[in-house]
């Protein structure tokens, strides 16, 4: 009893601590959407932290939980935040089954700080708690991950970041957040990522979570926004904002001077880099997404043959008849899977490939996409933690409401299409059929009354001819 009120106590005063208003920070606060932020306790002048490195398990998105190595319990570990000028204290205990050591990833440090198994320190033996402890001379955004069969711990989370903020900044942050990309390969129905896959993955995620799975972020119109990627991965990543430009400040290497920045909207990173963007925040809701055609898109996406333009009906009437509900996919696209992905059961513990709704309809995307918010009425939140705790799904926030006449739309009236609707291509009129439940029919076209999903017209047979 005494003991665990002791420790009560202490979680109190080291929150208490964290928790810190914004106002009362030389600086404005970094988000990590769907992570945290360190806390720390000041001992005679040195700022400590604390990281435990740990099997945990970790939701990548509602459905799908795998088996991660952690800090803290998280993947990507909570974001360590400092000041330059700071002298830091971070000890690492190792509760992983096999040793391990913790790299400050671009951090300018003594040698034996910089945490590679090894060449620089001793590995962490697991049980074992070791401190690192440096006076921070930058600032910028750098990282800390495993620098001990990094295949593995890596592949499988340990890494964070380290962000530490200048004495003084010119130009005030409005909002600041942090995103690490990442890429995975999980089986199908399985849990633990596979390590060894080099190039095949099949999960791509921002802060460890897949979309419909990732947070939005938010800000107000006219606001100043920073932007901060980290990547420790294994590929490549090219970040997309839609409607801004914005300009890339500072690399992990440093700020990049005014006169070296240049406008764009898409921001690529290799492993092991670090890029700030900034820009004005213009209102509406708008896509942050790697533009590598698989990464914002869950598994099953690759793989698959194949179909645009083939016509499956003899197939897929055939296959029926062994296997009833039986569908061919992909002949007219894909669009068709997020429809199907909303009643339909796929394999245990993975994601759909194209999943998530916003206020128009399915918006059909995965893995590394997320909603950026600019509206009027974005709450001011007091701390990271705040924020974490109130902005976890897509739809938090609500979405942007477009001014009258600004968003596009059918030519028809009230959508009606006045081609050759309800006749089929010899004059007949069309039957619209459930995929599903073939004995839905309607002679218009509208949704099932037993699963929802879009009737279809029926194709016009051809005669079988058997020989
Ligand atoms: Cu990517």
């Amino acid at each position: 009893m005494k003991r665990s009120a002791t420790f009560l106590i202490l979680l109190f005063l080291s929150i208490s601590f964290f928790s810190a208003k914004a106002e009362e920070l030389p600086y404005t606060p970094v988000i990590t959407p769907n992570g945290s932020t360190l806390a720390w306790k000041m001992e005679n002048r040195v700022k400590v932290f604390e990281l435990i490195v740990e099997p945990c398990k970790h939701e990548m998105a509602p459905g799908m939980v795998i088996n991660a190595w952690c800090y803290n319990g998280q993947t990507p570990g909570p974001t360590i935040e400092a000041v330059e000028g700071d002298r830091v204290r971070i000890l690492v205990e190792n509760k992983l089954p096999e040793p391990t050591a913790v790299h400050w990833h671009g951090v300018l440090l003594p040698s034996g700080m910089d945490g590679v198994g090894g060449l620089s320190q001793r590995h962490i033996p697991p049980g074992d708690t070791f401190a690192y402890e440096f006076t921070l001379k930058q600032y910028g955004t750098q990282m800390y991950h495993s620098h001990g069969d990094e295949m593995v711990q890596m592949g499988l989370g340990t890494m964070g970041f380290f962000i530490i903020h200048p004495k003084k900044r010119e130009k005030k942050i409005d909002r600041d957040y942090a995103i690490m990309l990442n890429e995975w390969f999980v089986e199908p129905g399985a849990m633990t990522p596979n390590p060894n896959v080099m190039t095949d993955f099949n999960l791509f995620t921002f802060n460890s979570r897949a979309f419909p799975g990732t947070a939005p972020l938010a800000a107000r119109p006219g606001e100043r926004v920073r932007l901060r990627f980290g990547h420790v991965g294994q590929d490549f990543h090219a970040i997309h904002l839609h409607g801004h430009t914005f300009k890339t400040v500072a690399t992990d290497g440093g700020d990049i001077p005014e006169s070296a920045q240049w406008p764009e909207t898409t921001v690529a990173l290799g492993p092991g880099q670090t890029r700030d963007v900034e820009f004005i925040a213009t209102e509406g809701d708008w896509a942050l997404h790697c533009h590598l055609r698989h990464h914002p898109m869950n598994a099953m996406g690759h793989e698959v043959p194949l179909m645009l333009g083939v016509n499956q009906e003899g197939v897929e009437d055939q296959i029926q008849s062994q296997l009833p509900g039986y569908m061919a996919m992909g002949e007219k696209g894909m669009h068709e899977h997020t429809e199907h992905a909303k009643h339909m059961k796929g394999p245990e513990n993975t994601l759909p490939m194209m999943a998530g709704g916003g206020p128009f309809g399915p918006i059909g995307m995965g893995g590394m996409f997320t909603v950026f918010k600019v509206h009027e009425d974005i709450p001011r939140f007091a701390t990271a933690e705040d924020y974490s705790k109130r902005v976890q799904a897509p739809e938090d926030l609500g979405w942007y409401k477009n001014p009258p006449g600004t968003v596009a739309e059918s030519i028809y009236k009230e959508g009606k299409i006045p081609s050759k609707e309800g006749v089929g291509p010899s004059g007949k009129p069309v039957v619209y059929v459930c995929p599903m439940h073939s004995d839905v029919r309607s002679n218009k076209p509208g949704v099932c009354p037993k699963c929802g999903m879009t009737l279809e017209p029926q194709r016009e047979k051809k005669e079988m001819h058997h020989h």
